[in-house]
C-alpha cells in the first residue's frame, strides 16, 4: 500500500524546525516507518539549488527564475525520493512542498497561481499531499521570533509586507483545499503547539 504524503508549513518564525522532529516521532510511536526530508532540497542536486536560492549575494535572481528553481528541486525530489518512497509503504514528512510556492512565489512575488498550477501539473502529476499542517502566526509575532536569527536568507531580507502576502496565501490555500490543511495556531507556547499537533494527527490518523 502507498505510504502517505505529510507537508509542514509556515510563514516566518511559525516554529517549523521546532516541530517538524516531534510530528515525526509523533507517527513513528503510531507505529509508521517515516522519512522526513525538504524543500527546497532533498536530494544533492536539490540542496546545491537550495544553496543558489537562499544566497543572499544571488540578488539578481528574477521571479521567474526562482519558481522554475522551486520545481527543478521538486522534480528531482519527488523522482529521486518522495515517490520512490511513498511506493515502497514509507510515510513521507516533507518540511514545506508546493503550497509554499503559491504563498512565496504566487503570494510574496505576485506571480500568478495558474503559471503556478501549470508547472504543479506538470511535475507532480496529480500528487498532492495527504495533509499539510499549516503552523499559522500573525507576521509581526514571528518575525519577531526569527530576528533572533544570525545572518538572514534571501528570503529573510524581505519586508513585512511580502510576509503579510505570503501568510494570506498559505490561508487561501488552506480554504481552498480544507479536506487536506489543518491549521494549527504557532503564536502559543510550544507545548500548547505541540498539544494541538498531537491532537490533528490523532484525529487524522483515526479516520485512516
Ligand atoms: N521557499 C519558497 O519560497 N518556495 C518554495 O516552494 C519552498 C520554499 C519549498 C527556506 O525554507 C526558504 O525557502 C523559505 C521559503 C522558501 N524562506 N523563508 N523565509 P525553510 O523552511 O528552510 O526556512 P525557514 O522558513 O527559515 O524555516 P525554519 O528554519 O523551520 O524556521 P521557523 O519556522 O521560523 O522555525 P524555528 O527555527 O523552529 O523557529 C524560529 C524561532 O522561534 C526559534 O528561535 C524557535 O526557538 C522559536 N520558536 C518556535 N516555536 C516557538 C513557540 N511556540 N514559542 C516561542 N518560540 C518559538
Amino acid at each position: 500500500m502507498r505510504g502517505c504524503f505529510i507537508t509542514l508549513e509556515g510563514g516566518e518564525g511559525a516554529g517549523k524546525s521546532s516541530n517538524l522532529d516531534f510530528v515525526r516521532r509523533f507517527l513513528e510511536q503510531h507505529g509508521r516507518e517515516v522519512l522526513v526530508t525538504r524543500e527546497p532540497g532533498g536530494t544533492p542536486l536539490g540542496e546545491s539549488i537550495r544553496e543558489l536560492l537562499l544566497d543572499r549575494h544571488n540578488s539578481t535572481i528574477s521571479d521567474d527564475t526562482e519558481l522554475l528553481l522551486m520545481f527543478a528541486a521538486r522534480a528531482q525530489h519527488l523522482a529521486q525520493l518522495i515517490r520512490p518512497a511513498l511506493e515502497r509503504g514509507e510515510w513521507v514528512l516533507c518540511d514545506r512542498f508546493t503550497d509554499a510556492t503559491y504563498a512565496y512565489q504566487g503570494g510574496g512575488r505576485g506571480i500568478p497561481r495558474e503559471r503556478i498550477a501549470q508547472l504543479e501539473q506538470w511535475v507532480q502529476q496529480g500528487l498532492q499531499p495527504d495533509l499539510t499542517l499549516l503552523l499559522d502566526i500573525p507576521v509581526g509575532e514571528g518575525l519577531a521570533r526569527a530576528g533572533r536569527r544570525s545572518t538572514p536568507d534571501r528570503f529573510e531580507q524581505e519586508q513585512v509586507a511580502f510576509f503579510e502576502r505570503v501568510r494570506a496565501a498559505y490561508l487561501h490555500q488552506a480554504q481552498r483545499y480544507p479536506e487536506r490543511y489543518r491549521v494549527v495556531d504557532a503564536s502559543r507556547p510550544l507545548e500548547q503547539v505541540q498539544r494541538s499537533l498531537a491532537e490533528v494527527l490523532s484525529e487524522w490518523l483515526a479516520q485512516r
